[in-house]
């Protein structure tokens, strides 16, 4: 069963990431059957589904990204119309310590996949999910999808791989392989590693008395953050397109970590004050004197992406896609949903 315009099924890689969720939710309200892969673990993380209250509509299955074989077998039972493929280790930091398995799931993984749709069902559409971090060393502002590639990270690395895999595959194989170049997105369902949701949840801790402060590494880093939500719809508007590209998803501005923390911290009711520099700065609350942020060079990366900022004209034009989240309501919704969130759970996961 190939895509034939009315059978809506799905195969989602990385269901229980942020992306996986909020896509599958688009998927379910337009009226696909959708399946989610999984990796198998001793304990089963889908809190996000949860939260969105979609868990009990999605198939879960087992997916392994390093085994031929078990994409092969899930790709010809469920016989999806589009897959789209979120699973990655997707923690820059980490990727420099885990290089190897990185570049295993997130560059041989899509060529997996690709190989899988080629052999069973050439007809069924492709989504990859190429990251801005392929810029890294960006050689031109914004940057577009023309945009030499230049990574800094084995995560970066891999992705580039991902992507030309994704386009050589279309160019090869007359198949709909497309990828967007996905900036940062964040949102409530952010995993609490990433920067923006390591400040909101650390914020709600610290106002319910379970943290003291919040240790971060390199405040001056620039990103063009957008809300998960908008992205996923313009993955989703990728798919259904007559034909396959590449699309560049960003806001087009961008902000610091430092005013990240700031607007966040407001949005938490606090006042800070920036003091010293490099290793030594940190930020206290004006009115009880507490220090809120912390710098520790265990968060400096081997090499860093300095500034990013990302140029969707070719989205807004041809995909009508458009952000619906400012900057400022991504941050208070962040923040205003991790106080609720512990208030809920007790604690973050
Ligand atoms: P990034 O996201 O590497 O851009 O990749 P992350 O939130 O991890 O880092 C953003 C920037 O913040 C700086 N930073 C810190 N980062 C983390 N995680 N923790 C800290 O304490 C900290 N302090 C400062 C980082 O150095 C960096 O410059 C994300 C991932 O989701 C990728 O999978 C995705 O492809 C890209 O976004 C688009």
């Amino acid at each position: 069963m190939g895509y034939d315009g009315t059978t809506r099924r799905a195969l989602v890689t990385g269901i229980s990431g942020q992306d996986g969720a909020y896509l599958s939710k688009t998927l379910l309200e337009n009226g696909y059957e959708v399946f989610g892969g999984h990796r198998r673990s001793a304990t089963q993380n889908l809190w996000r589904l949860d939260e969105l209250g979609i868990a009990d509509k999605i198939n879960i299955v087992d997916l392994e990204l390093t085994e031929y074989s078990n994409i092969l077998n899930t790709v010809r039972d469920i016989a999806p119309s589009e897959v789209y493929n979120f699973s990655s280790q997707s923690d820059v930091a980490v990727s420099f310590k885990q290089p190897i398995f990185t570049g295993d799931v997130g560059a041989l993984g899509v060529a997996r996949i690709l190989d899988v749709i080629r052999a069973t069902d050439p007809s069924i559409r492709f989504y990859q999910a190429s990251s801005s971090e392929m810029f890294g060393i960006a050689r031109e502002k914004p940057q577009s999808e023309e945009t030499p590639f230049h990574p800094r990270s084995p995560y970066g690395v891999a992705k580039v791989y991902g992507h030309l895999a994704t386009i050589n595959y279309r160019e090869s194989y007359d198949m709909f392989a497309a990828a967007g170049i996905a900036f940062n997105h964040e949102s409530p369902l952010r995993g609490v590693d990433f920067v923006t949701r390591k400040i909101t949840s650390g914020l709600a801790m610290i106002l319910k008395g379970q943290a003291k402060s919040i240790t971060l590494g390199n405040l001056d880093s620039m990103r063009d953050w957008g809300h998960a939500a908008d992205y996923t719809h313009g993955m989703w508007l990728i798919l259904q397109q007559d034909t396959a590209d590449d699309y560049v998803l960003a806001t087009g501005k961008s902000h610091s970590v430092r005013e990240f923390v700031d607007l966040a911290a407001q949005a938490a009711g606090l006042n800070l004050e920036w003091s010293g520099e490099g290793l030594n700065e940190c930020a206290i609350d004006r009115k009880s004197g507490d220090t809120v942020i912390k710098i520790d060079k265990k968060y400096h990366r081997p090499a860093e992406v300095n500034s990013l900022t990302g140029d969707a004209s070719k989205a807004k034009q041809k995909l009508k896609w458009r952000c619906n989240y400012s900057f400022e309501q991504l941050v208070s919704e962040m923040v205003k949903s991790d106080i609720d969130f512990l208030e809920r759970h007790g604690r973050f996961f």
